[in-house]
């Protein structure tokens, strides 16, 4: 994934970087393994439910915290691009939902295949999509991923297997089970992944008994199974995706039912606080948050320092600075550690690397690096060009329509149609 530098594919970068000074000393296996129950038992329909044991391993567990706090960011900073009217149209951020991005992309490989509706930032990011093509894409500009022609809702990387990025509501559906066909006749082992349903307690500006007439969503296949998933643990997320193509390949399709909780409303119209109220929003981030779940599992297996990973539940800086925890009984105050950590980025680069091949996991300070990455990418695309007007007719599926464009005084031809 373009989640920066990072992903079960670009761990290693991620680890090769100095080390802090408060971890270094402590070796830890990035690849040990771990099995970690879920949070709640899956709810199979017409299906054995899967274990809810859950192979894992230090690196991977890292990984989804960085990946998930990065989501939580650029949605937070596309909220704040928005208000300040850089991006415009529509804009339909997914915080509090990072889990089942992350998740299912540890279930499954680029073969298979995703397609989704409007709300489809993070879903990008995890196919392999960069933070400027995000940026660029929502600011209308030249180097987003649809050429700053689709906005918010018509993200796409096909080299990734990532289909959109849909507006219409249910338009993925038949376009999914196209690709799925495709995948079939082929016999190339991959599926696709069309038919997840995130529930996240809301209808669109209505509470969800109030907008579905069953919410068992798993079981409205009838015959179709289903299963039921706690979308707000990555290691559920994990294991109900590679699941999912597990018994899709031998059985056929299969829906999930991600239960969720996402902190905006429905779009940046609906500020999503009339039909809930703030104390179960900040119930759920101390119960539910996906990432604070993860933060806590590095913490309890030891993997990681609370200094390292203080990220806090909408994404703005709790790094403390001069308060360090650090579970293995080493105080640092904060300026030493800054100094400690400039000279080692100076002095052990190369030894480093020697070192956290397999005995230490590499521990930055991932707020402030995911919070950097964010704002470096802003300033990147606020620097791209608009799509030049004559782009206004390409990529359009009619061809020989013989259109011409005008400005918006209607006098000046700006594009013709080829
Ligand atoms: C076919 C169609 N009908 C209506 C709309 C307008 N619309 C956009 S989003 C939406 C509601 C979707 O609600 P939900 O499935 O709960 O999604 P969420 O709010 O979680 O994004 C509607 C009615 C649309 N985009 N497409």
């Amino acid at each position: 994934m373009a989640l920066s530098t990072f992903s079960r594919r670009g761990l290693g970068s991620t680890f090769a970087k100095p080390l802090s000074a408060a971890v270094s000393s402590r070796p830890i296996s990035s690849d040990a393994s771990l099995t970690i129950e879920t949070s709640v038992p899956f709810t199979a329909h017409n299906c054995e439910a899967p274990s809810r044991a859950v192979t894992t391993s230090p690196s991977e567990l890292l990984s989804f915290f960085r990946d998930m706090a990065l989501m939580r960011r650029m949605e937070i900073a596309a909220d704040s691009l928005y208000k300040a009217k850089l991006i415009r149209g529509f804009c339909h951020l997914y915080d509090g939902q990072e889990a089942v991005a992350v998740g299912m992309e540890a279930g499954i490989t680029r073969k298979d295949c995703i397609i989704t509706a409007y709300r489809d930032h993070c879903t990008f990011l995890g196919r392999g999509g960069t933070l400027l093509e995000v940026f660029s894409e929502l600011m209308g500009r030249k180097d987003g991923c649809s050429k700053g022609k689709g906005g918010s809702m018509h993200f796409y990387r096909k080299e990734g297997g990532f289909y959109g990025g849909h507006g219409i509501v249910g338009a993925q559906v038949p376009l999914g089970c196209g690709l799925a066909f495709a995948q079939k006749y082929s016999k190339d082992e991959s599926v696709t992944f069309a038919f997840l349903v995130l529930v996240n307690t809301d209808g669109m500006g209505t509470a969800e008994w109030r907008a579905a007439k069953s919410p068992a969503y798993y079981k409205r296949g009838d015959y179709v199974p289903g299963l039921k998933v706690d979308g707000m643990d990555v290691l559920a997320v994990k294991q109900a995706c590679k699941f999912a193509k597990e018994h899709a390949l031998k059985n056929g399709p299969i829906i999930l039912e991600m239960d969720t909780y996402r902190y905006h409303g429905h779009s940046m119209s609906d500020p999503g606080s009339t039909y809930r109220t703030r104390d179960e929003i900040s119930g759920v981030r101390q119960e539910r948050d996906p990432i604070e779940r993860v933060r806590k599992l590095l913490l309890s297996h030891d993997i990681a320092a609370e200094k390292e990973l203080k990220v806090n539940n909408i994404g703005e800086s709790a790094y403390t600075g001069m308060k360090l925890e650090c579970k293995w009984g080493v105080i640092w105050a904060g300026s030493p550690v800054v100094v400690a950590n400039v000279l080692l980025s100076l002095i052990v680069p190369m030894s480093i690397s020697a070192v956290c091949k397999d005995e230490f996991v590499d521990i930055m300070d991932i707020e402030k690096e995911v919070r950097k990455e964010v704002d470096e990418a802003i300033a990147k695309a606020k620097e791209s060009p608009m799509p030049d007007p004559s782009e206004l007719f390409s990529h359009v599926y009619v061809k020989g329509f013989g259109v011409e464009a005008f400005g918006v005084d209607r006098k000046v031809v700006r594009a013709t149609l080829p």
